[in-house]
């Protein structure tokens, strides 16, 4: 049964219960039905609708969307609850989200526990509500506050809930407390289908949809929500039902919706740690302490993600002045953290006192060294300058003075791993954890598996995204891995771009098009122009000298031209804002012409397609690889890292929406240009050949 029935004395009980969070599946939708019967037909007085486990209710089953809606539709199980002849009463703990919500609307009281997590986050999932919501909820808190809740997928604790009237009481134990609910004010409860919306004059639904439109760009549902909001104020509730039951359907089939719940069952998929890991069940322990060497900007990001997370951490420096850099940067995100209301002062002292930060003294005998600092670590991340020599020194350098069982772990953005391990006594209790800046802000973690990386310091990288809140995904050993080696790819067809006729604006302009925040320009700018400089020089000894080389950003650091921390650098900023520099433009012309190219105009719709496809096609060769496991995975670090609009579902479930057989034709076309460049992925003509998608395809 996905709902339990019992009854004491003229009180009956339904619970819902489909573990592990209650969603809303057709069984229960059926179980739900018979519910409001039995209670009719047993006479009772009032029915208490709770959730066993966890949860009232996760809202509907979103597996259910892939497939036609199967009867009885929540619409209908809500209306026969609100039109009983027994009142119900929703008993909320845990989430009651989406179809929860909805049916907690549908009954004639709400009581919650304060910390119950409340709301209707369906525009998350590129849907509208499609039980009722956007014509209940304002009829019962008000346009203002719905507003607030329905097209932003906010959601609320149960103390909020009762501050703008969305539950009635509030109760450590919400089941005792409805069974105490006087039957008279129950009996007197009027049914939110019959009330009125009213009117708002406070509200503004085009200031509603200038929002929605900054804050969810590029997406429908949450347009759509504004508008199911409007017609709840002067459409009848059953004809704002019927609108509201059309654009949940449509949606419901929609792209978007596909994409975005595409990304919501691949991150949770991604948090489970792969077989090899379960199945060698490595002893792990707690993570007590951690060591960073290195306080920079990374370092010290890293460092606070884990006193955020309650760890103790010892950060590692070189000198006096690399301790004062470490403190200062510590100091720095714990005073935003307090500006941004995020932590409170106590707060901010228990995460001071779980840091130390101190020399690292080379220790000509460091095998003996055992000092209390370096004892009980179970951690070591390394987060100094991306030089491979450097690197190795620190490392080689900790090794002998740590617990064997410690893991050592890099936080190299590109450099070798393999490289790096091969440099201690124990290989394989080493890992790369790729951070990403501000490391305390971004959920992505790179897991880079070594060949020699052991399953518990592979389960190590899960342990730490566990703790710390990040969405893990494991990488193969290569140039930038998964993230930084399709960026490469990007940042090289839109160089090769701007060098045959585009600007940085005009690309920068169709990749926000596309539903980019920023553009991979001003990106740059953000970031600075001398990092990828140094990889590309890096990279020099080992270049395909047949790969077209385009010199343009070299030229633009060589004047100095770092980006926004240097005033210029592919814009010019004059204030915190950038303008378009014509020096740039004449540096592109210059190049162009010594290179001989007839420059030409490109449309957005061709700087979209030649920059994905170089992204695709590089992906495509990263999973062909074995690099990424999967392509969810791809998906999810372009999401997570990179930028990448969510509701497009990521660059891999993108390519499937194109499918194999255009890209392979566009990219067939695009060799005519640049035979090498645009050189389709292996895997690329493989899933062209045989019509299968990405998303299928296992090394
Ligand atoms: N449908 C199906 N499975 C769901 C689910 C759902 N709504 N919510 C969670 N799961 C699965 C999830 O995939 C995972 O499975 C397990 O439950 C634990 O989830 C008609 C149309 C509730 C806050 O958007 O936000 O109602 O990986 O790992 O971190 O108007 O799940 O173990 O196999 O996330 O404790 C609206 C979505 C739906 C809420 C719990 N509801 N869920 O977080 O656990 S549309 C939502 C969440 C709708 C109506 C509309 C979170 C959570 P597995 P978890 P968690």
């Amino acid at each position: 049964m996905a709902v339990t029935l019992h009854k004491q004395a003229n009180c009956g009980f339904v619970m819902l219960n489909s573990p592990p969070v209650n969603a809303i599946n057709q069984k229960m939708r059926e179980d739900l039905i018979d519910a409001v019967t039995w209670a009719e037909s047993e006479g009772l007085e009032r029915v208490i609708l709770s959730g066993m486990g966890r949860s009232f209710a996760a809202g509907a089953d979103t597996k259910e969307f892939d497939h036609p809606a199967i009867s009885p539709h929540l619409p209908d199980v809500v209306n026969r609850i609100e039109t009983s002849t027994v009142p119900w009463i929703a008993a909320i703990h845990g989430t009651a989200l989406g179809g929860g919500g909805e049916l907690a609307l549908g009954c004639q009281y709400r009581i919650a526990r304060a910390d119950a997590t409340i709301g209707f986050p369906e525009v998350i999932l590129g849907l509208v509500p499609g039980a009722g919501a956007t014509q209940r909820l304002p009829r019962l808190v008000g346009l203002a506050e719905a507003l607030k809740l329905i097209p932003t997928g906010k959601t609320i604790s149960g103390k909020a809930a009762m501050a703008i009237g969305l539950v009635n009481a509030i109760d450590d134990d919400p089941v005792a407390a409805a069974k105490l609910i006087d039957q008279k004010i129950l009996s007197e409860a009027v049914p939110l289908s019959l009330m009125k919306a009213g009117t708002d004059k406070t509200v503004s639904y085009d200031t509603a949809r200038q929002l929605a439109i900054r804050r969810m760009r590029g997406q429908e549902a949450p347009l759509t929500a504004i508008s199911l909001l409007e017609t709840a104020q002067t459409a009848t509730f059953d004809d704002g039902m019927q609108k509201e039951r059309n654009a949940f359907l449509a949606l419901r089939a929609s792209p978007q919706a596909r994409a975005l719940r595409h990304i919501f069952f691949a991150e949770r998929a991604a948090k489970k740690p792969p077989k090899a890991i379960e199945t060698q069940k490595p002893t792990l322990k707690p993570l007590n302490h951690v060591i960073v060497i290195g306080g920079g900007t990374m370092g010290s990001g890293i460092a606070y993600a884990f006193l955020n997370a309650n760890i103790r951490v010892t950060i590692l420096e070189s000198d006096d002045a690399g301790m004062q850099r470490a403190n200062t940067a510590i100091d720095t995100i714990i005073s935003a953290s307090l500006a941004s209301g995020h932590i409170d002062q106590q707060a901010a002292t228990d995460r001071r006192n779980l840091l130390k930060v101190m020399m690292a003294q080379p220790d000509s005998d460091a095998g003996k060294r055992r000092n209390d600092d370096l004892t009980n670590v179970d951690l070591v991340i390394e987060a100094v300058f991306e030089d491979l020599a450097i690197k190795k020194e620190i490392l080689q350098a900790i090794e002998p003075a740590l617990d064997p069982n410690a893991i050592i772990a890099t936080n190299t953005s590109y450099l070798d791993v393999n490289k790096l391990a091969a440099c201690l006594d124990n290989p394989s209790r080493f890992v790369g954890l790729h951070f990403f800046a501000p490391a305390h802000i971004m959920k992505l973690l790179e897991i880079v598996k070594g060949s020699e990386t052991s399953p518990v310091a592979l389960a190590m990288g899960y342990a730490v995204a566990k703790s710390l809140g990040k969405m893990p995904v494991v990488a193969g050993v290569c140039d930038g891995f998964i993230g930084n080696r399709i960026l490469a790819a990007l940042r090289e067809a839109a160089d090769a771009t701007l060098m045959d006729g585009s600007t940085p604006a005009e690309i920068d302009r169709a990749m926000v098009g596309f539903g980019y925040a920023m553009g991979p320009y001003e990106t740059q700018d953000l970031s600075g122009l001398d990092i990828a400089h140094a990889n590309r020089r890096r990279l020099d000894p080992s270049r395909d000298p047949s790969r077209r080389y385009i010199p343009i950003a070299d030229c633009l650091v060589t004047e100095n031209r770092l980006g926004k921390k240097t005033g210029a650098g592919w814009y010019h900023y004059p204030d915190e804002n950038k303008t378009v520099d014509p020096t740039v433009e004449d540096i592109i012309r210059r190049e162009a012409e010594a290179a001989n190219i007839k420059r030409r105009h490109f449309s957005s719709d061709e700087i979209q397609q030649r920059l994905l496809l170089a992204m695709i096609n590089e992906a495509a060769n990263i999973l062909h690889e074995g690099i990424a496991t999967s392509a969810a995975d791809i998906d999810l670090v372009l999401v997570h890292g990179y930028g990448f609009p969510r509701w497009r579902g990521g660059l891999m479930h993108y390519a499937d929406q194109l499918g194999a057989s255009l890209i392979m034709a566009e990219l067939t076309k695009l060799c005519d240009e640049d035979p090498i460049f645009w050189q389709p992925s292996r895997l690329i003509v493989d899933c062209a050949k045989t019509r299968q998608n990405f998303a299928s395809y296992n090394k």
